[in-house]
């Protein structure tokens, strides 16, 4: 299987809130890296950067302004003066009057986001770009008859929604890859997001539209991180309703219930019969996973990309999450193992 990757994430690397202090995040760059080294060490295939593509690439899956707002978040926080890092702090929720996008920028950072976790620096846009890119360079691949690739993210993407940043992610690279795929004449796709957190943004971007499917299985809302998506009954709206497949799990799930789950997607995407598959492939439902709450093992992560392969369809694997820097590479990319059988 192709890996599509770039250095250029390093470009970013911020903080977070965590326990009421400033920390290091947990999205880093070593995360790309020992993924990387895993592919390299067990010789998945070739690595390959992303190509390079026109920021119109990104619209569509995002608004306009949203991304024009991403590209210049910099810039504008810079020329205030300050010389750490932007992080949003106000944010315009129910009650709230206004819909006007504020002039300056620390109102644009809590306009165009959902939380506080994802912090902007100078080199943010570069590393959010090959990101995206690498999605894009991914999906170019399957339609040109590959019957499977993996696009190394980082940063991560899922989070993301059509106007907003959040959880880590920026631009949401398995959405934008969907959305090519759909611009270049597929008629039907369907993104399955296996990451431990509900893929709001995914779910946000396509939730009125019956051409892409969406699943996610994930930590039940009501005890994990989005908190504010991800129920069952969030069906899709308009055309969209009945397009749109959450399936939360409680807390301490394990391999037996993650893998009925994962059949239950099978057979909703069966009945979609898309032209592709987008895989959302977050790692952090392992069991040493240090900000989530599944029980998932090194070994049942080759049976998911098992489970995945059987499903017939033309795959892209987009890197989500997955935190526990050690193991990410082992399990990542043992979905891909799994898969290649
Ligand atoms: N103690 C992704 O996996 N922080 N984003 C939650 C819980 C945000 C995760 C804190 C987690 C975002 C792509
Ligand atoms: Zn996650």
């Amino acid at each position: 299987m192709l890996t599509i990757y770039s250095s250029d994430h390093r470009f970013h690397h911020g903080v977070e809130l965590k326990d009421g202090a400033v920390s290091e995040s947990f999205e880093k760059p070593a995360r790309a890296e020992t993924v990387l080294a895993r592919v390299m060490a067990t010789g998945l295939g070739d690595v390959v950067s992303p190509k390079s593509y026109d920021r119109s690439s990104y619209v569509g899956a995002h608004s306009e302004r949203y991304v024009q707002f991403l590209a210049g978040a910099w810039n504008e926080w810079a020329a205030t003066g300050r010389t750490c890092q932007a992080l949003p702090l106000v944010w315009p929720v129910r009650g709230l009057p206004s819909t006007e996008v504020p002039q300056f920028i620390d109102g644009k950072l809590g306009f165009y986001s959902m939380d506080a976790g994802s912090p902007i620096n100078a080199g943010t846009w570069d590393a959010v770009c090959s990101s995206a890119n690498s999605a894009l360079t991914g999906i170019d691949r399957l339609s040109g008859g590959a019957r499977s690739a993996f696009a190394l993210c980082r940063p991560p993407g899922h989070h993301a929604g059509r106007e907003y940043m959040g959880g880590y992610c920026y631009l949401n690279n398995a959405a934008i890859a969907a959305q090519r795929c759909i611009e270049q004449g597929a008629k039907r796709v369907a993104v399955l997001d296996v990451d431990f957190h509900h893929g709001n943004g995914t779910q946000d971007i396509f939730y009125d539209r019956s051409d892409v499917l969406f699943i996610s299985i994930h930590g039940d809302p009501a005890v994990s991180f989005p908190y504010f998506s991800g129920h069952a009954d969030e069906r899709g709206v308009g055309p969209g309703e009945g397009f749109n497949l959450n399936l939360p799990l409680p807390k301490g799930t394990a391999m037996s219930e993650f893998e009925r789950a994962l059949l239950q997607a099978g057979a909703a995407l069966a009945r979609h019969a898309p032209d592709a598959l987008v895989v959302s492939l977050g790692v952090d439902t392992f069991e040493g996973d240090p900000i989530s709450h599944f029980r998932l093992r090194t070994a049942d992560y080759l049976r998911v990309g098992e489970i995945v392969e059987r499903f017939g369809v033309p795959t892209l694997f987009v890197m989500e999450g997955g935190y526990m820097v050690d193991e990410i590479g082992v399990n990542a990319v043992n979905v891909l193992l799994g898969f290649e059988g």
